[in-house]
C-alpha cells in the first residue's frame, strides 16, 4: 500500500505514534509518505520506504499569522498526486483531520478519490479542540473523514460527550516497540545517582495538564523518608516554575533536568519508578514506556490511564492532586524489593500487550478494508 501520514513532528505521544507507525509500516514493505512542518524527531530515515515532505509556509508580512492549513492541504494534495497514494492517516485532529478534508475536496474536483483516517489522541479533543474557536471545524472534519479512530475507550466516551459525532469511533490504542526498552547497565546508573538511591522518572512536555509541580512535590516527601534523585524529560512552559520549586525546597542536589532527549530509553532503563500525575490523558503514552522498561507507574486516575495501568499489579492510580498518597505508592514500592519486582516484570507484561506487531496489524487491516471498499 502507498500511505500518507500527516504529524505534528514533536516529541508529544501523537507525533510519536504516527512515526513509530510509518517506520513500522516501512518495515513491513509499505511506502510511507510522512507529511509535517519538521522532520518528526523518531522518523527512520535509514529506511528506503519512508519519505518525507516538509510543509513550507513562506511568511508574509500581510499575515498575522502564516495560512499554515492552506499550505499543508496543498502538499497534501501534491504528495497524494505525485505519489499515487491509497490512503492518508492523520494523526492530531487540529489542523491536519481539516487541512485533509480540504485536500480530498480538492482531489475530488480532479476526479480523485482519497480516503482519510483521523486518529484522535487526545489533547486535540479535550483540551484544544473542545475550545467554541475550534469546535466546529474540528467537529465538521472528525464526520467528513472516512474513518476515526481514538486512541482509549476513554477518548472516544470523551469525544462523543463533547461533540455530536455521526461516526463511529474504532478504538485502536498506542503500541510501544519492547524490543526497544531494555534495562540498563548499573555503571549508567551510577552516572546519576548513587546505589542507595532511589530513581525516579518524569517524561512529558511540561505543560500544565502534566502538573509537574506535583511531580516535585511527591518527590520532596518521597525523598524526606528515602534518599532518592529526580529525572525530569522534557521541556516546556511550567519548567522554569518547577525549577524555582525545586529550589526552593532544597532539592536542587536531587533533581535533574534533562530537557528534551532523543534517547528516553536510557533514562527510563536507569529508573525505578515513572510518574505521571496529570490532569487529563487520553491515554499516556510516556507511561506505556516507562512500562516496557520495567518501570511501575504511579498516576493519576484519569481518562485512558486506567486502560494502561492496573492499580496494584503493575502500578498505582490515585486522585488528581492527591500528591500525599501518591507519595506513599512511590515509598510503598521502593521499600519493598518483592512488590518493586513483581510491579516491574507485570508492567513490563501489560506493556508487551500493546505490542507494535499487534497494533500496527490492527492498523494495515483498517487500511485494507478501506482500500478495497473504494475500488
Ligand atoms: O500529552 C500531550 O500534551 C501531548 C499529546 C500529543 O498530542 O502528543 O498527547 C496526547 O496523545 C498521546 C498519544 O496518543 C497520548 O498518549 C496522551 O495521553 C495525550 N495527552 C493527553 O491526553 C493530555
Amino acid at each position: 500500500m502507498r500511505i500518507g501520514i500527516i504529524c505534528h513532528p514533536t516529541f508529544g505521544g501523537s507525533g510519536v505514534m504516527a512515526t513509530e507507525l510509518a517506520n513500522y509500516l516501512g518495515r513491513k514493505g509499505h511506502i510511507l509518505h510522512v507529511i509535517s512542518h519538521a522532520l518528526p524527531v523518531r522518523l527512520d530515515q535509514c529506511n528506503g520506504n519512508v519519505n518525507f515532505h516538509e510543509v513550507i509556509v513562506d511568511p508574509y508580512p500581510l499575515f498575522h499569522y502564516q495560512p499554515y492549513e492552506l499550505a499543508l492541504a496543498s502538499t497534501i494534495v501534491e504528495t497524494v498526486r505525485r505519489e499515487n497514494l491509497d490512503i492518508l492517516h492523520v494523526h492530531y485532529a487540529i489542523p491536519h483531520a481539516y487541512a485533509a478534508y480540504m485536500a480530498s475536496q480538492i482531489l475530488k474536483d480532479q476526479n480523485l478519490n482519497i480516503p482519510i483516517i483521523t486518529t484522535l489522541h487526545g489533547t486535540d479533543i479535550t483540551l484544544v479542540g473542545k475550545n467554541p474557536a475550534y469546535k466546529p471545524a474540528v467537529c465538521f472534519s472528525i464526520n467528513h473523514s472516512t474513518h476515526v479512530t481514538a486512541v482509549s475507550q476513554s477518548l472516544k466516551e470523551q469525544t462523543t460527550e463533547l461533540f455530536k459525532i455521526q461516526k463511529p469511533i474504532q478504538v485502536i490504542p498506542n503500541f510501544v516497540d519492547s524490543s526497544q526498552y531494555r534495562r540498563e547497565p548499573i555503571s549508567l546508573r551510577r552516572t546519576i545517582a548513587m546505589d542507595s538511591q532511589a530513581i525516579i522518572c518524569h517524561v512529558s512536555n511540561f505543560r500544565p495538564v502534566k502538573r509537574i509541580l506535583d511531580v516535585i512535590q511527591i518527590f520532596k516527601k518521597v525523598n524526606d523518608q528515602r534518599d532518592s534523585k529526580l529525572i525530569m524529560v522534557g521541556d516546556g512552559p511550567d519548567r522554569v516554575q518547577a525549577e524555582e520549586l525545586v529550589h526552593d525546597l532544597g532539592l536542587s542536589g536531587n533533581v535533574i533536568f534533562r530537557g528534551k532527549t532523543y534517547d528516553v530509553q536510557s533514562m527510563l532503563g536507569i529508573s525505578d519508578i515513572f510518574l505521571l500525575p496529570s490532569e487529563t490523558e487520553s491515554f499516556g503514552l510516556s507511561a506505556l514506556e516507562a512500562m516496557a522498561s520495567y518501570v511501575p507507574v504511579v498516576a493519576s486516575r484519569v481518562g485512558g490511564l486506567k486502560e494502561v495501568v492496573d492499580h496494584g499489579i503493575n502500578g498505582y492510580l490515585e486522585e488528581v492532586g492527591d500528591i500525599g498518597a501518591m507519595a506513599e505508592d512511590v515509598l510503598r514500592l521502593l521499600n519493598d524489593d518483592i512488590k518493586i519486582s513483581d510491579f516491574s516484570k507485570s508492567s513490563r507484561s501489560k506493556a508487551e500487550s500493546f505490542s507494535m506487531e499487534r497494533v500496527g496489524g490492527i492498523y494495515l487491516k483498517l487500511y485494507k478494508s478501506i482500500i478495497n471498499e473504494k475500488e
